[in-house]
């Protein structure tokens, strides 16, 4: 018959067992977080705290990996575009689990250099996508591609202001991410 402090011996000794075997491998999960190498043109490159990387001290992705991710998408107007187009691509939530990103909040950097930041909670919170497409089209460098930050402005016009608009960044090329 099992009394209870010899119950609480092993529940100590099973919680030991469990952080002894737990840390070795806990360590190493980052390493073996897997992530593709692009095969195409790298048009997005995180940095920073992130886990999984496939290059040296990034994580970077071609247009096919951002195709791959699950996709979100907005129909919405913008200061910067005519209409309602629909906006499609992964959030900035998803692209952050794939390189196993965790921080703070986001330096977002595009391609001529202007960068913005965006508090984590943005993407933990809002369905931030990181658009890839306008109506189903990829999005040329002149028209502000390849990657632009959109904010889902018509689900939520609590956001159609200046704050988000300044972190709407265009030309997307990296974000590295603050712990
Ligand atoms: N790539 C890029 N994105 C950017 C900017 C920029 O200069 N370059 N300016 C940001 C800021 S501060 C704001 S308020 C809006 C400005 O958009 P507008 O220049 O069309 O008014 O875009 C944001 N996204
Ligand atoms: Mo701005």
């Amino acid at each position: 018959m099992t009394t209870p402090r010899t119950l609480s011996l092993d529940l100590t000794r099973r919680a030991l067992c469990a952080g002894l075997v737990a840390a070795p491998f806990a360590a190493p999960r980052a390493a073996r977080a897997s992530l593709a190498r692009p095969a195409g043109p790298v048009i997005l490159r995180l940095t920073g705290a992130i886990d999984a990387t496939n290059a040296e001290g990034a994580a970077e992705f071609d247009l096919a990996m951002l195709d791959a991710l699950p996709q979100r998408e907005t129909v919405t107007a913008t200061p910067w575009h005519e209409g309602r187009p629909r906006f499609s691509g992964p959030t900035v939530a998803t692209v952050l689990e794939a390189a196993g990103a965790g921080g703070s909040a986001l330096r977002i950097v595009a391609l001529n250099d202007y960068s913005a930041e965006m508090p984590m909670d943005d993407a933990l919170s809002i369905p931030v996508i990181l658009a890839t497409r306008i109506d189903g089209q990829g999005i040329s460098v002149r028209d502000k591609g390849p990657i632009f930050v959109i904010y889902p402005f018509d689900e939520r016009p609590d956001l159609f202001n200046e704050v988000y608009f300044g972190r709407s960044v265009w030309q997307v090329a990296g974000i590295e991410v603050l712990a």
